[in-house]
This record gives C-alpha cells, sequence and structure tokens, in this order.
C-alpha cells in the first residue's frame, strides 16, 4: 500500500464497487457484499500489518499491537455498510484512511506506544433492520435480547441472520474493552452538510452529533374501488398520509435547525384502481437539542392523529429509533482541533445532522470525530464526492494527531 496522494481515493473507488445491486452501491447488513467488503478491507489491513478478525455480527477488526503490552488502546473507524445506492465515501472513509494512515507510519518506521484498533462497523444505516447501529452496539455491549426479535424485509429476527452467518448459537456479546484500556475512538467522516465547502475549508471537528428520533406512522382506513366510490364517502388512508407528510416539512420549515424526513411510505393494498386501506411511513425527526426533538416529535405525532379523526382514519405511531444528542469529548476533540489546525492553518467546529457509530461508541469511550469536506454536501447519493486533495489534508490530520499522541503518550501513558 503505497503513500501515494490519490491511495485513498482509488481504494475508495475500488470499495465503492462492492456492491449487492449491480449498477448502484448498497451494502447491507451481513450481505454477500459485506462479506466481499471485508474481504478487501480485511486485506488492506494485513498489508498494513494488522492482525484482523470479523467478530460475530460481521464487525471488522484490524488490531495493531504496541510493543508495550500493557499499553491502552486507541479506536478508530466508521461502517462499511451503506445505504441504497449510496456514494462510496460514507463509512467507508472513516474505516480506509486509518489502514492507510497506519501503513504510512509503518514505512516511516513510527511504532507507536499505544495499540491501534480499526474498526468496520457492519451495520449503521439500518437499511435491513430498523433500530440502528448493530454492529457499533454489538461492539459496545449495548445490543439487547430487544434487538434480536427485529424482522427485516424476508421476516427473518436479527437473531436468525447472525446465527445462520456466526454458524453457530449467539448472545448479545459484552463490551470488546474495558473503558479504562481505552484512549478513546476517532471517526473520520464526510460532512454529508455544506457547512466546510461554504467556508472554503477541507476539514474541520465535531461538537455534537444531533439528537434523533424514528419511527413508523400507519394510517388506516378503508380500502374501496377507485371508480364508484364517490369522493364525500372515501377513508382514504394514502390521502391522510399525504396530507401529514405536507404539514410535517413545512412545520420543520419554519422551525430551523429542526429537520423531518418521511424517507418510506409503503401503500395497501398499492393498485391504482383501490382506494388505499392503509400507509405506513417512516418519520425521522433531529434536532441539536433533545428536548426540542422530543417536543417536535410529540406535536408531528398529535398532528398526524388529529389529520387522523378528521378523515375517520385511524393512526398509529411505532418508536424505532431514539438516540439522545451526544456530544464529543472536548480533550479528544481539542487534540484533533490542534492537528487540523498544524495541517490546515485554522479548524472550524459544526454540529452533525447525521447520526454516526460515534454516538454509540460514546457509551464506551470519549469520541471525536473529524469531517472532510463533501461537494455540495451531498450525501446518500451516488453523487457523493469528496476530492483527492480533501482526503489527503484528512490523512495529514491524523496522521499528526497520531504522531502527536504517541509524543504525549509516551511521556505519560497513564
Ligand atoms: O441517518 C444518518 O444520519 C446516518 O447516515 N445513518
Ligand atoms: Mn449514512
Ligand atoms: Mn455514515
Amino acid at each position: 500500500m503505497d503513500a501515494h496522494p490519490h491511495q485513498l481515493a482509488r481504494m475508495l473507488d475500488e470499495l465503492g464497487r462492492v456492491t449487492d445491486e449491480p449498477g448502484r452501491l448498497t451494502r447491507t447488513f451481513l450481505s454477500p457484499a459485506m462479506e466481499r467488503a471485508n474481504l478487501v478491507v480485511g486485506g488492506w489491513m494485513r498489508e498494513a500489518a494488522l492482525t484482523v478478525r470479523e467478530d460475530e455480527t460481521g464487525n471488522l477488526i484490524g488490531r495493531l499491537e504496541s510493543p508495550s503490552p500493557g499499553a491502552k488502546t486507541l479506536l478508530m473507524g466508521s461502517h462499511l455498510d451503506t445505504v441504497r445506492n449510496a456514494g462510496r465515501f460514507d463509512g467507508a472513509l472513516g474505516v480506509v484512511l486509518p489502514i492507510v494512515a497506519l501503513a504510512e507510519l509503518k514505512q516511516r518506521g513510527v511504532v507507536l506506544p499505544f495499540h491501534v484498533e480499526i474498526l468496520g462497523f457492519s451495520e449503521e444505516e439500518a437499511v435491513r433492520f430498523t433500530g440502528a447501529y448493530i454492529g457499533s452496539k454489538a461492539y459496545t455491549g449495548r445490543l439487547r435480547m430487544a434487538d434480536l426479535k427485529l424482522r427485516d424485509a424476508r421476516n427473518q429476527t436479527l437473531l436468525d441472520v447472525i446465527e445462520a452467518h456466526a454458524e453457530k448459537r449467539f448472545k448479545p456479546p459484552r463490551p470488546a474493552h474495558r473503558p479504562s484500556n481505552l484512549l478513546g475512538y476517532i471517526e473520520v467522516h464526510i460532512e454529508q452538510g455544506p457547512v466546510l465547502e461554504a467556508k472554503k475549508l477541507a476539514v474541520g471537528v465535531v461538537s455534537t452529533i444531533a439528537s434523533q428520533a424514528r419511527g413508523r406512522l400507519t394510517f388506516r382506513g378503508k380500502a374501496g374501488h377507485a371508480g364508484t366510490t364517490p369522493m364525500n364517502l372515501r377513508r382514504d388512508a394514502l390521502a391522510g398520509a399525504a396530507e401529514f407528510i405536507v404539514f410535517a416539512e413545512a412545520f420543520a420549515g419554519a422551525r430551523p435547525p429542526l429537520v423531518t424526513t418521511v424517507g418510506t411510505i409503503n401503500v395497501q393494498a398499492g393498485a391504482a384502481n383501490v382506494i388505499p386501506g392503509e400507509a405506513v411511513l417512516s418519520l425521522d425527526v433531529r434536532h441539536p437539542n433533545d428536548a426540542i426533538c422530543d417536543a417536535a416529535l410529540a406535536e408531528l405525532v398529535r398532528q398526524a392523529q388529529r389529520t387522523a379523526r378528521r378523515r375517520q382514519l385511524q393512526c398509529e405511531w411505532q418508536p424505532t429509533m431514539r438516540h439522545q444528542a451526544t456530544p464529543c469529548s472536548t480533550v479528544l476533540t481539542t487534540r484533533l482541533a490542534r492537528s487540523v489546525r498544524a495541517v490546515q492553518g485554522k479548524s472550524l467546529t459544526l454540529i452533525s445532522g447525521a447520526g454516526h457509530d460515534g454516538v454509540v461508541m460514546a457509551s464506551l469511550t470519549s469520541i471525536a470525530m473529524l469531517f472532510v469536506r463533501c461537494r455540495d454536501g451531498l450525501s446518500h447519493h451516488p453523487d457523493e464526492y469528496a476530492s483527492p486533495k480533501d482526503l489527503e489534508v484528512a490523512l495529514r490530520v491524523v496522521v499528526d494527531f497520531l504522531e502527536k499522541l504517541s509524543a504525549d503518550y509516551a511521556n505519560e501513558p497513564g
């Protein structure tokens, strides 16, 4: 793995071609493409002299032992799964960049005084199973029996899928490390937003990962014949859902930086000549502040119920995910910002509207995030793009961070 400036870009291009869906990038939990991705990234980890293992939930774990056995461990990583028709940087960047950084330090003969573990989490995007963060929850010992009952579109439970993959019985694992043995977790990720581009900066650091609530809203009415049922006698579930979707958009639009998204809708009977008897939609609500996120969600659900009553529909809300706003560690983020300034001249601190594995890793250790500019702030889209130049800046920052951390650690390993 040569430290060619475009090496990182080329690796992400290659990994971006590992997909479950020919013609577009989709990798979902424990899918064939995820297995191939683990083989490709695991090979790069081995080239960088890491030992490589995969845990029962498909997390890829590369470890570089320091010569001092009693040393602490620095964790770095992100997720290797993707949304449907994804970009090639979301998640993958945070796994591949640290590998290239360690390979470069190795080439320069630098021996780190602490262990490093690079993590490729097996599921962050909640595409196959709602609830998200299966990989980092397993790694931090936060996977619960209730999670194992989640069902995918083929009605398979998470437990079935894990046991079929692991070819043995599975129960939620304990944390991979004791907090006292860890130096922290660093996640490099594209910003997936417009701020760095607007500020003409390649990289920045994250203060907080926004509060996030997700769930399912079901509107139930009465199916009927599209040709013979007068409009005033209908109880059209999809029309009720549509009225709610427009309300939710306007509600958030009037309250920035609140954001609400209806990303999926499932209509029954789903035929052109049948009045929809049921419409099930996903609702994703986010805000940097937990209380405002909670209040907004409550008002949106109340509005859905008011709309349903007026249209003689039923309406049911089922929460599927709730993550509080997650502050990054000031100490670790200050260290990271110091390296950003050393490489870029100045740093910028921003809030992450996107969720990240750091939300879960924060339950185990201090976290810090390095954001990398992406064109037009576009993500969760095949045109997602971070330039080789910006990738190189991020790589320089991480190498500088590791060098400075080793110098400090060597003096006070405590
Ligand atoms: O939805 C998110 O914020 C992340 O991309 N999973
Ligand atoms: Mn994502
Ligand atoms: Mn991501």
